[in-house]
C-alpha cells in the first residue's frame, strides 16, 4: 500500500505514465480515455473546417442576389475544402442593411451581399457611385469598377474593415410613385420620396423640390400603402419583389442611380487566411458574380413584363436633362466635403 501511495504522489508530481499500470487497470484505463479523447478532439478541430462564417442579404427567395449567394457559399465550402463553412441569412432576418454592414466590419457578422449606396456615409470613395447619373450605363459601371477607380474604391471600403470580393449588379433605380407619371424635376417637386440612408439620395431629392424620408428597405411596402411617402426608387426587381408596384404604380424611367453590389468580408477575417484560401475565397465570389449577372439580366425583363402585366404604368422620360442639371449642387456638396476625391469623380467621368 504504502508503495503505491509514494508512487502516486511521485506520478502527480511527474507524470510518469509508464508508471500507470502499476497503479491499477482502471486508473490507467481512465487516463488514457481522457487523453485519447483529447487528442480526437483536438485532432477535430484541426482537420475539421477551420472557419464558421455567417452571411447577410435582404433579398428573398429566388431573387437574383439570393440564388448567387446561395452559390457562393457552395463554392466557397467547395474550394477551400471544407475550412469555410458560410451559412447565408437571406431576407434581411439578421437586421437593416446599414446595422448589416457594420456587422460586417466589426466582425459579428463575416460576409454580406451590400450595395453601396448605405456604405458610402461609411467610406467616401465607395460614396462616388451614388453620384446621381454618374455613369452612362451599367456596362460603363463594371469597366470603371475593374479599372484604376475600381481599386481606390476598394481601397476605400477595405481602410473601414470592408473588403469587396466581388461586384453584382443592380441595374438602374428610376422613380415610383401612386399618384402620376414623373416627367421633369417639378412633378417631384412636393412628393414624399423614401430613399436608402445616405445624404446624397436626400440631397438629390430635395435638390428636385420634394421631401425625402429615409428609410429601412423592409418598411416602404407600408410606408407607400399607408401614404407615409408618396413614391420611392428602385430597379425593376426590387420593384417587383416587394411588391412596391401593387401600391405605386407609376413607374417612371429616370435610372438617375446606377449602384454596384458587392460581395464584401469582413477585413480581418480575410486577412488572416492563408494565401491559397484567399485566392479560393476571391474565385467563389467572381464565380458567384457571373451567375448574378446572367441572374439580373434575365429578372430585370420579367420584373417589368410581371409588374407591367399587372397593370403598372411605365413612361419614358424624354429628356433626363433637366435632372441632371438639378443634381450639380450634390456633386458639389460631396466635393466640397471630399476635395481630395476631385479625380476619382474626373477619372469615372472620363472613363470610356
Ligand atoms: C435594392 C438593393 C438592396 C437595398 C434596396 C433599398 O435594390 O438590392 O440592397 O439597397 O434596394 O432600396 O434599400
Amino acid at each position: 500500500m504504502a508503495a503505491k501511495r509514494d508512487r502516486k504522489y511521485e506520478l502527480t508530481g511527474s507524470f510518469k505514465l509508464y508508471d500507470y499500470p502499476k497503479i491499477g487497470g482502471f486508473m490507467y484505463k481512465k487516463i488514457t480515455a481522457l487523453l485519447v479523447g483529447a487528442c480526437a478532439t483536438l485532432s477535430i478541430m484541426g482537420t475539421a473546417h477551420a472557419e464558421d462564417w455567417r452571411g447577410w442579404n435582404i433579398h428573398v427567395e429566388g431573387y437574383p442576389n439570393t440564388v448567387a449567394m446561395d452559390k457562393f457559399s457552395e463554392l466557397l465550402e467547395e474550394k477551400t475544402g471544407g475550412e469555410i463553412k458560410l451559412k447565408m441569412f437571406h431576407g434581411g432576418t439578421l437586421g437593416s442593411q446599414p446595422d448589416a454592414i457594420e456587422q460586417v466590419r466589426l466582425g459579428g457578422l463575416q460576409i454580406g451581399n451590400f450595395n453601396l449606396g448605405p456604405i458610402g456615409p461609411i467610406a467616401a470613395e465607395a460614396n462616388v457611385v451614388s453620384l446621381p447619373f454618374i455613369f452612362k450605363d451599367v456596362p460603363h459601371m463594371f469597366r470603371v469598377l475593374e479599372g484604376e477607380a475600381g481599386k481606390m474604391i476598394s481601397d476605400g471600403m477595405a481602410a473601414k474593415g470592408l473588403i469587396p470580393l466581388a461586384w453584382y449588379d443592380a441595374g438602374a433605380r428610376s422613380f415610383y410613385n401612386a399618384g402620376k407619371p414623373v416627367n421633369t424635376p417639378e412633378d417631384v417637386t412636393g412628393m414624399k420620396v423614401r430613399v436608402m440612408n445616405n445624404d446624397l439620395y436626400s440631397g438629390m431629392i430635395s435638390e428636385l423640390g420634394g421631401n425625402p424620408s429615409p428609410m429601412a428597405f423592409a418598411e416602404v411596402y407600408q410606408a407607400l400603402k399607408t401614404g407615409v411617402v408618396d413614391g420611392a426608387e428602385n430597379n425593376w426587381p426590387s420593384y417587383e419583389s416587394t411588391g412596391h408596384f401593387e401600391v405605386a404604380g407609376y413607374y417612371s424611367l429616370s435610372q438617375h442611380l446606377i449602384i454596384p453590389e458587392c460581395v464584401c468580408v469582413n477585413a480581418d477575417a480575410f486577412n488572416a487566411l492563408s494565401d491559397d484560401m484567399k485566392t479560393a475565397v476571391m474565385e467563389a465570389a467572381q464565380e458567384s458574380s457571373a451567375l448574378q449577372r446572367e441572374l439580373w439580366a434575365e429578372r430585370e425583363g420579367a420584373s417589368r413584363e410581371k409588374v407591367v402585366a399587372a397593370g403598372v404604368t411605365v413612361n419614358e422620360i424624354a429628356d433626363k436633362g433637366p435632372f441632371q442639371d438639378a443634381m450639380k449642387p450634390v456633386y458639389e456638396n460631396y466635393l466640397a466635403a471630399n476635395p481630395a476625391l476631385k479625380p476619382l469623380v474626373e477619372l469615372i467621368q472620363a472613363t470610356e
